[in-house]
């Protein structure tokens, strides 16, 4: 992309009504704008994050066995009478009524729904296990919509959930989904801590919710500092193998760690106190297990082995994929912008010319770039004529993590410049070396 052609409105001025930095990022590089309280436009550069995210949590939730599906934004209000979720869910769910009167909803979540898909179409245990998931826009009419897309109205969520004949089973697929949670969050560049948490609306005892920490997060948290320490990294996990999953289960969740909701004083006693920890976090993702508070009201039954008809046990488990881009940048970020992850990045690296119109620095912008593209890699091209300083200052605010400068000077001498947005550090090279470095950077990322 040329940013000449592009589409970029950034704002030279903190907007105002940003409390928090994530907010304030997003809204001057020209990502997102409000169309009304807690619901947003998403910007060429924002949906291209969003796309990014989309795409890690699809390939994660596939390595991990789920199947992809899509259900409707608006819904019925009649199956949210089986389940007696149509009073409980409250004033955060918005309703209307159609041309004839019926009552319908913007879906704040899917449970009903997806439950409605496995009844009509599964009678059999044989056709179990089974996880169904989406990712699309929810609404819950929250009261105070803030931070931006932190606490929107309108926001972005993969929903998954999973059909098993037994508990142990809905079990594994909980520590499934656990697993699939970690690589997805460290794929983006993000630690986020599973802590024994409270159901609300969704229901069940058995949850975990993934935190962020960060100060602006709207969690209070409490912890032993030994969580901090464990990656899952490049391990090689068996979706189908229990015992493994288990295994990281419990290692991910044996330490203390806990949401206010569910903290408990005289355990986190016991915590050595060098290692106690009380914090803010964000939260990114929740997964339950409520077995069958869906399936019985609704009749989800499947014949078992035993030729009895059981209600199937369940699971829902979710991800804010809109919310994670906010957890992102107020987890990396400098005082001139946003630093994006490798993972996530909009555009792998950014090229600066420092002055447009001189036909070799023209020249050699277009060679970069063209052999970037080449490479599958997609590369901005500040090509405008502006300022270097201008130029400088738009590549730190959108945090690309690569740039290239290309100026007259150190052409004459072979080389052009590559410098990391994260260090800051600069290196001349020249530009068949930089477009290499770029290559292995990504290869050794992708
Ligand atoms: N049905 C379950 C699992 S699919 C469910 O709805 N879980 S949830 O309520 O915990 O939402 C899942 C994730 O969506 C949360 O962890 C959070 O990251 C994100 N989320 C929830 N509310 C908002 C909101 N108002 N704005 C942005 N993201 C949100």
């Amino acid at each position: 992309m040329r940013l000449s052609r592009y589409f970029l409105p950034v704002l030279k001025e903190n907007p105002a009504e940003a409390q928090i930095v994530s907010h304030r990022l997003m809204l001057r590089a020209g990502m997102i704008k409000q169309a009304a309280a807690g619901i947003y436009s998403w910007l060429p550069l924002g949906f291209k994050v969003l796309r990014k995210l989309e795409n890690i949590v699809h390939e994660e939730q596939i390595r991990a066995g789920h199947i992809p599906i899509q259900m409707p934004i608006l819904q019925s209000a009649d199956l949210w009478r089986e389940s007696g979720r149509y009073d409980d869910y409250g004033e955060e769910m918005l309703r209307m009524k159609d041309r004839h009167g019926r009552d319908m909803l913007y879906t704040p979540t899917a449970e009903e729904l997806v439950t409605d898909i496995f009844r009509g179409h599964v009678n059999s245990y044989k056709d179990l296990p089974l996880t169904l998931y989406q990712i699309q826009w929810k609404f819950r009419d929250e009261i105070r919509p803030r931070f931006g897309v932190m606490r929107g109205r309108e926001f972005y969520m993969k929903d998954g959930y999973n059909f098993d004949l037994t508990k142990e089973d809905a079990l594994h697929a909980y520590n499934r989904h656990l697993v699939s949670y970690l690589r997805t969050y460290e794929r983006m560049g993000l630690q986020a801590i599973p802590m024994r948490a409270d159901s609300g609306p969704i229901g069940g005892d058995d949850t975990h919710e993934f935190l962020v920490l960060a100060d602006t997060g709207e969690s209070e948290v409490f912890y032993d500092s030994a969580v901090t320490d464990i990656r899952l990294g490049q391990r090689d996990i068996d979706y189908d193998d229990k015992a493994q999953c288990q295994a990281v289960m419990e290692e991910f969740t044996s330490l203390y760690a806990r949401t206010d909701e569910t903290h408990d004083e005289a355990l986190f006693q016991q915590v050595p106190e060098e290692r106690r920890r009380s914090a803010r976090g964000i939260e990114v993702g929740q997964i339950f297990y409520f077995g069958t508070k869906y399936s019985e009201p609704m009749g989800a039954t499947v014949q078992g082995p035993d030729g009895k008809q059981v209600p199937v046990h369940m699971g829902s488990h979710g991800i804010g994929v809109s919310r994670l881009i906010g957890a992102i940048i107020e987890a990396s970020h400098d005082d001139k912008g946003i630093i994006w992850p490798e993972g996530v990045t909009p555009f792998h690296c950014g090229i600066v010319n420092l002055k447009q119109g001189d036909d070799e620095a023209d020249a050699a912008c277009d060679k970069i770039y063209k052999a970037l593209t080449a490479l599958g890699l997609e590369p901005l091209y500040d090509d405008r004529n502006e300022r270097a300083g201008a130029k400088f200052a738009t590549m730190d605010l959108i945090g690309l993590p690569w740039r290239i400068t290309v100026g007259p000077r150190g052409l004459k001498n072979g080389v052009v410049e590559l410098t990391s947005r994260r260090t800051g550090e600069s290196e001349e090279l020249s530009p068949e070396a930089a477009v290499t470095r770029i290559a292995e950077i990504y290869e050794r990322r992708a």
